[in-house]
């Protein structure tokens, strides 16, 4: 039986090392809350809360992550008793929706468990891999040129597929553009939302240029347009931000909203949910791919797990630190070698928290003792 004796909670900032921008917001410097749990046998978890700063990917903030985990997720987390991670999510599953600060305790519990269980995170979710495909996002530029030096520079360092950021204005020319400079590397775009149905000729065009597929096109809750628009495309419709819950997956699939799923730690609360939403994906032949919130070494630790189970067939956002961060808060960063991620062996999440940089990034701290 594991009870958490101690809850560490502290704000991260990293800064970026390009501007990444996105149809609803640019960022240069990031600010993540890494969660710690000590276990009342000593062991010792590390999570990630990778929520963006303001809520334009989803309603919440770091200071709501933060607010939600100190008031309400670390009081229920130090009064649970389990002997399996998802006993610990079942815990939390009382607070409704802010996802992004529940997977960084069910993250947290997962690292603790499997390292006490003296397992690989990702034998402990189910992994089989033993090295993770790896894709890359690339956001929206100044220029059409600065976007294919990127794409050039990307594909250089080996990664297996592009995910180009598309919205109103800088859609289907930059996207023409790479396809012809790069005519043998797979692309895929993704509108995080950005579009509505009346725009449906911009997709159509879309549909010409031989994409892996599109992300997101419509706003979240919009599932019927998306299987709308899913209806007159060849290329498959992928959803991100529809998809919160397991359930929300069990609409989407019943609608043909889609024919690809997008699965984040963050977005769905967890390890647990994502392990659930990747088993009901595959039931239903669905491939998916681990997407990725600019996570820190220890999110990015979680993707590569998660990304290391077999429906995973599709390359994930699992790039190496260094496309984000010129330091990442790990000892050693993630690393993409030849478009791989290795998975680890050690047991736990196979990279340690760099104690002293982390230090030297906190912006602010909170303990929560029983
Ligand atoms: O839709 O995948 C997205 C970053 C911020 C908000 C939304 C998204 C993203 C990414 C990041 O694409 C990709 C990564 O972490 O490598
Ligand atoms: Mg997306």
């Amino acid at each position: 039986m594991i009870r958490i004796e101690k809850v560490e909670l502290r704000r991260v900032r990293l800064p970026l090392v390009h501007r990444f921008q996105t149809s609803s917001h640019a960022k240069r410097e990031l600010e993540h809350i890494l969660v710690t749990l000590t276990g009342s046998d000593g062991a010792v978890g590390w999570g990630e809360i990778a929520s963006p700063s303001g809520p334009f990917y989803s309603a919440e903030t770091v200071d709501s992550c933060w607010a939600v985990a100190r008031t309400f997720l670390a009081p229920l987390v130090l009064a649970a008793r389990w002997e399996h991670p998802s006993e610990l999510a079942a815990a939390m599953a009382k607070v409704r929706g802010n996802h992004f600060a529940r997977a960084g305790f069910d993250m947290a519990g997962w690292a603790l468990w499997s390292r006490a269980m003296g397992v690989p995170l990702s034998k402990a979710l189910g992994g089989e891999r033993a090295k993770v495909e790896a894709g890359v996002s690339l956001g929206i530029e100044a220029t059409i040129d600065d976007l294919l030096a990127q794409v050039e520079a990307r594909v250089a360092e080996g990664y297996r597929r592009v995910k180009l950021k598309i919205a109103p204005g800088w859609d289907v020319e930059p996207v023409r553009a790479v396809r012809a400079a790069f005519p043998s590397v797979p692309v895929h775009v993704d509108a995080n939302g950005a579009y509505a149905l009346d725009a449906r000729a911009v997709f159509e065009e879309l549909d010409g240029l031989g994409l892996l597929m599109i992300e997101q096109p419509f706003a979240p809750r919009a599932l019927t347009d998306h299987a709308a628009l899913q209806a007159i495309l060849t290329t498959p419709i992928c959803l991100d931000e529809s998809v919160e819950e397991v359930d929300d997956l069990v609409t989407a699939l019943r609608l043909g909203a889609g024919r690809i799923l997008n699965i984040k730690v963050s977005r769905m609360g967890g390890l647990t949910p994502a392990v659930r939403a990747h088993d009901l994906a595959v039931a239903h032949d669905v491939p998916v791919w681990c997407g990725g919130m600019h996570e820190f070494g220890i999110g990015r630790a979680a993707n590569v797990a998660l990304s290391s189970l077999p429906g995973f067939t599709l390359p994930s956002d699992v790039s190496g630190s260094d496309k984000y961060y010129a330091r990442d808060v790990t000892r050693e960063p993630v690393v993409c070698d030849g478009g791989f991620v290795e998975v680890p062996s050690a047991p736990g999440l196979g990279w340690e928290a760099d104690l002293d940089f982390l230090d030297s990034r906190t912006t602010g701290r909170e303990t929560v003792s029983p």
